[in-house]
């Protein structure tokens, strides 16, 4: 078993010295820089790799060891989708256009940098609604153009719904904003007049078909527009059964076409108790394997996100983790000054930490690769708090990562997210009823530490859980399991 790294990356959470501390980073093994450069996938070259390796959103590998953090600052919004309703003071939501209080510009100046002094894995600040960014644009603008002065290195990064996209793409350049996303959920007005009840253009409010046509126009242009200009456009799509499932396909080739970086396909979110035009009419979301179907087919297309958590416009964490509640307004300090040092330590730290991890990943795919069977594919559900490593207890995980291990290689393919199961010392039945069904099509688990108890249970759904590769790199322990499902057994001697 590889070593977790001397200091580990909680470690940095705590008050530390940091001299000692970025001394240890850099003291033997590989230095930063050239752990930098092997990371950079093959199909990637330099420049881009270095806009986006540590964007928790635009680099798979970057999300487990990189935080954004969402700021509500852009309330208003010219669209209606049939999905969404912009409602506050719902902490316990977690889906996008949710927020638990609005902020003004300057209250978000302060949040930022009461966020980046203690939060070290902060890279990206991003505003998502819970309206829409380039719409509500003056406090957009005034919100990046303070926190860009205060924190010069953390990221600028917007998601849209591409309507008022194409007034402002280049200021966006302007501000050096590098990064942005558009929600693109068809490229058929017949397909969008089902999505879209309303859309507020030139003064007017106009629907039906004429509203997708104009919303499908705008989108496509904002998206040429900022390809022209360089900038890295993520598309999102929310994947709506029925409506606009198989449609993606083509949405997808529309995008890359136009240069899109990635397309991320999300889940309708839809629930009856969020007040959506979807969730009151029983409009179903996908299952976990209907998306990954679907991601599949779009596999070879434009480059595809997996690993999307679909975060709360006032998201503060790494994906996957929200500590939106500990940044509240009441809790902000009056007057705040950044202190670099913090974020500045754990970069040393992590630089190291992802070379290990990718000469360890490089090897393990390899592995897996050369061992591959026709046929022979498995996945692998992940229990962690981040690094890449199966370092969290199965009763405290509240969401798996899930790894498909095939001749491909060990790809990431997505998440599934469950209610903790260990709450207060004591397992819910329940709740391990909700995560068995959860892990729909998942053969093996691999957490730090797990009862017998929920072992059995999960044996007796078809699933074997193990501890035997704690603190293990995800990809290590993948490769060992695939090794041992797969092995060519000796055949019998005959009697
Ligand atoms: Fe935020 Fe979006 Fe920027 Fe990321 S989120 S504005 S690109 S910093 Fe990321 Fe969250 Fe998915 Fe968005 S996981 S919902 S894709
Ligand atoms: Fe909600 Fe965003 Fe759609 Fe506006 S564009 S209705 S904020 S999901």
């Amino acid at each position: 078993m590889s070593q977790p790294f001397a200091i580990s990356l909680d470690s940095v959470l705590k008050p530390i010295d940091f001299d000692a501390m970025k001394q240890a980073a850099t003291s033997g093994g590989c230095s930063s820089s050239s752990c930098g450069s092997s990371m950079k996938p093959d199909d990637m070259d330099e420049a881009t790799w270095d806009r986006i390796k540590d964007h928790p959103c635009y680099s798979e590998e970057a999300h487990h060891y990189f935080a954004r953090m969402h700021v509500a600052v852009a309330h208003a919004c010219n669209i209606q989708c049939n999905y969404c309703n912009r409602k506050y003071d719902c902490a316990n939501e977690s889906r996008p256009g949710v927020v638990s209080e609005k902020l003004t510009p300057d209250q978000a100046k302060r949040k930022v940098i009461t966020v980046a002094n203690e939060v070290p894995q902060l890279s990206v600040l991003g505003i998502a609604g819970p309206g829409d960014a380039c719409y509500d644009w003056k406090k957009t603008q005034a919100t990046f153009a303070s926190i860009s002065q205060e924190i010069p290195d953390v990221k600028l990064c917007i998601s849209t719904n591409g309507l008022a996209l194409p007034d402002h793409v280049d200021e966006l350049a302007e501000m050096n904003v590098d990064h942005v996303t558009i929600t693109i959920n068809m490229v058929d007005p017949e397909i969008g007049a089902k999505i879209y009840p309303w859309i507020f253009f030139e003064h007017k409010r106009r629907t039906g078909v004429e509203a997708a046509k104009i919303l499908h126009e705008r989108q496509m242009l904002g998206l040429e527009m900022l390809t022209a200009r360089g900038i890295l456009t993520k598309i999102n799509s929310v994947m709506i059964p029925g409506v606009n499932d198989e449609h993606l396909i083509e949405v997808n080739r529309f995008v890359k076409e136009r240069g899109a970086f990635l397309h991320n396909v999300m889940p309708l979110i839809s629930d009856p108790a969020h007040g959506t035009h979807y969730g009151l009419t029983g409009q179903r979301g996908p299952t976990a394997m209907e998306l990954k179907g679907l991601q599949d087919k779009l596999d070879g297309g434009a480059k595809l996100m997996r690993h999307c958590r679909q975060c709360r416009a006032d998201a503060v964490g790494l994906l996957g983790e929200d500590r939106g509640q500990e940044f509240t307004l009441d809790q902000l300090p009056e007057a705040v000054a950044y202190d670099p040092r913090k974020r500045a330590a754990y970069r040393e730290i992590v630089a190291e930490e992802r070379g290990d991890h990718v000469r360890a990943k490089e090897k393990a795919i390899a592995s897996v690769k050369q061992a591959a069977v026709e046929g022979g594919s498995m996945l692998v559900a992940v229990a962690t708090k981040g690094g890449g490593r199966i370092n969290e207890h199965f009763g405290h995980a509240k969401e798996f990562q899930v790894y498909e291990a095939s001749a491909k290689g060990v790809v990431f393919v997505g998440h599934r997210k469950i209610d903790a199961y260990c709450m207060g010392g004591f397992g819910e039945d329940g709740t391990l009823d909700a995560t068995i069904a959860a892990l729909e099509g998942v053969g093996h688990v691999l957490c730090a530490k797990i009862g017998d108890c929920p072992k059995d249970m999960l044996v007796a759904a078809g699933i074997v859980a193990t501890n035997a590769y704690a603190y293990e790199y995800a990809e290590t322990a993948i490769s060992a399991l695939y090794a041992e499902a797969f092995a060519v057994k000796p055949a019998k001697a005959s009697a």
